[in-house]
């Protein structure tokens, strides 16, 4: 008879499991480093653009900024993204109260945005025209690890703008000193209120009334999303007349305070706050305006172009963003390659990986050349430097950027997510979130559609193709070192393709079905036109030139300026 002794064999099994290679096997968790050193690109960049005193100046800062964001600000973003913001709107007693709390982490990155002077920098213009610069680069670390309170810093910035233009003493005065101020006590934030029930992209059938109430106007209707309603103030569209039927409303601008003196609301109702698919540390609400005290900006009956100057920006903000979640999905499996073993080997060894990850680094520092640019443009028109081509250029590629970058970020966030195989898809990891909130970039501040039809009102009404052109022209016209000859031509020739195929375009109908084909190749067009000015001017940093030869020869599909003809959707 088999006879078992139990006990030695209970102790075989537990000694067997001990001794499984795996078995205490707990993965090490990638981290971020430096996120200004780390970033190469970036500062080789920085090194070609900007004059040798401004970078000496603003460096300490830029790599102070860059060691926090991986670390102290992620875990803010974290707290503030798993402590999602509420609204309570009774009191036990019964009274209305519509108060909304949020995380001490949101907190925290209000301040650090402040005192950092995310937005400040922009108006202090010490850097003179590269201070736009100088603040989106910071913006660009800054936002990933933001948990998107990018959001409610591009509003305000927006706001501070459109008060340059177009604000009367009052606004220049306290309010304007608040959006710009570095000082977390005095810091304030705008909200920009544009959407309602009856449109997001078509505003003009908004159902907002402003009624005369003294030298001021009291506001009447419903808010559909409202960003960051923990603002201090908003800028909001109404019309100040009631619209015939089947007329389009004629909006104006109207500035409020959120709460009175007596820091109750101003004739503001929260009705709920939203519950989205992502940026969920982000209070959206639902409002309905029952009186509030409102006083006008700009001229009657021009909201729509006054309000422009706030959206241009925020466009511009969405951009950079777009970016800061690319290097994210750069570097968060880069990190990942240098721990995680498969087959053998880290997974950084295997080619399959290292095409992957080559392909994310491809996609951020293309972009964020798109990107940077656009911030040299605006600065150069902030400081009455831009030349008439610069400006219709700003106009033209505001859309185009915003429309572009956010399609590849959330191609970028879908990719890093796969990359960290099961793990990326576990909400503790942190990584699902990215993708969430990339999401919302080709939504907010205009979907793709709309930008592309914004980008034949720049390119029209704007002079914005003949600007692009004779940008083209003057970088394909400097002198390129003899190694460049060929990746020259190839650039040339994709310059040639696009405007012969724009100009062979017979109808508005016609250009209209191709406009969002067109915005993606001129995006494409425009980062490889930018990759050969800085080889021109880095003829010794031969590495790029693979990035611009996959770029114009792989990225760049020449077909697809006839996908609506392949479609047959033309007229
Ligand atoms: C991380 C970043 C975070 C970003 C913050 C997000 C939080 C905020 C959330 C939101 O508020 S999302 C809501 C955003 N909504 C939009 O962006 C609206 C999208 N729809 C459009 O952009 C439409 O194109 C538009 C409403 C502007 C169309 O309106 P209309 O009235 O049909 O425009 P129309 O009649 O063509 O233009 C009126 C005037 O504005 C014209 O000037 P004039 O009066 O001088 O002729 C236009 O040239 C001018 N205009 C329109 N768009 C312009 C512009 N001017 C400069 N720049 C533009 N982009």
């Amino acid at each position: 008879m088999l006879h078992i002794n139990w006990l030695t064999l209970a102790i075989q099994l537990r000694t067997m499991k001990k001794h499984t290679p795996y078995s205490d096997f707990i993965q090490q968790v990638p981290k971020l480093g430096n996120e200004f050193e780390d970033d190469t690109f970036l500062n080789d960049y920085l090194e070609t653009y900007l004059p040798k005193e401004t970078l000496s100046e603003i460096r300490p800062d830029l790599k102070q900024f860059g060691g926090r964001v991986g670390h102290e600000f992620l875990v803010w973003a974290r707290d503030a993204e798993v402590n999602e913001p509420t609204l309570t709107q009774f009191d036990a007693w019964g009274n209305r109260v519509d108060e909304i709390k949020v995380a001490d982490g949101w907190k925290h990155l209000e301040r650090v945005a402040a005192e950092d002077g995310l937005v400040a920098i922009a108006y202090e213009r010490k850097q003179g025209e590269y201070s736009r610069l100088y603040q989106f680069v910071k913006l660009y670390m800054y936002t990933a690890s933001s948990a998107i309170y990018t959001c409610p810093l591009a509003m305000t910035d927006g706001a501070a703008r459109l008060i340059e233009i177009y604000g009367d003493e009052y606004l220049k005065g306290e309010p304007f000193e608040g959006l710009t101020s570095r000082d977390p006590m005095k810091f304030k934030t705008s909200g920009q209120w544009m959407t309602e029930r009856t449109g997001g992209s078509d505003i003009s059938r908004s159902m907002t009334f402003a009624y005369p109430d003294g030298d001021n106007f009291e506001l009447k209707g419903h808010k559909w999303f409202t960003s960051a309603i923990t603002a201090d103030m908003a800028f909001t569209l109404a019309s100040m007349e009631q619209p015939e039927n089947g007329k389009r409303a004629s909006l104006s601008v109207f500035h409020l305070p959120i709460r009175n003196k007596d820091g109750k609301l101003n004739g503001i109702v929260v009705e709920a706050l939203k519950d989205k698919l992502g940026t969920r540390a982000l209070p959206t609400a639902q409002l309905e305006l029952t009186g509030a005290k409102a006083r006008l900006v700009g001229e009657k009956g021009k909201g729509v172009k006054t309000i422009s100057t706030l959206f241009n920006i925020t466009r511009i903000y969405n951009t950079v963003s777009a970016v800061s979640y690319m290097r994210r999905a750069y570097a968060l499996p880069k990190a990942y390659a240098e721990m995680r073993e498969a087959f053998g080997q880290n997974i950084g060894q295997h080619v399959l990986y290292k095409k992957s990850l080559r392909k994310l680094e491809i996609t951020y520092q293309s972009n964020l050349m798109l990107a940077l640019f656009l911030t040299r443009l605006l600065g150069k028109e902030e400081c009455d430097l831009a030349s008439e081509t610069e400006r219709s250029l700003l106009r033209l590629l505001t859309p185009v950027a915003k429309l572009y970058t956010a399609k590849q970020a959330i191609a970028s966030a879908s990719e890093c997510i796969e990359m960290f195989g099961g793990l990326g898809y576990l909400e503790d990891t942190g990584i699902p979130s990215i993708l969430r909130d990339t999401q919302t970039l080709s939504i907010w501040e205009g979907t793709t559609n709309v930008l592309s039809l914004d980008m034949l009102r720049a390119a029209e009404k704007e002079n914005g193709l003949n600007a692009f052109a004779s940008f083209a022209k003057e970088l394909m016209e400097q002198d390129h070192a003899p190694w460049l000859k060929d990746l020259h031509s190839t650039v040339g020739t994709k310059l040639n393709t696009l405007l012969d195929f724009v100009s062979s375009v017979r109808s508005a109908e016609d250009m209209i079905a191709y406009s969002r084909d067109v915005a993606f190749y001129l995006a494409e067009l425009t980062i490889s036109l930018l990759w050969l000015d800085f080889l021109r001017l880095n003829s010794e940093k031969k590495e790029y030139a693979q990035t611009l030869t996959y770029w114009s020869t792989y990225k760049m599909n020449d077909a697809q300026l006839k996908e609506a003809e392949v479609l047959g959707l033309r007229r």
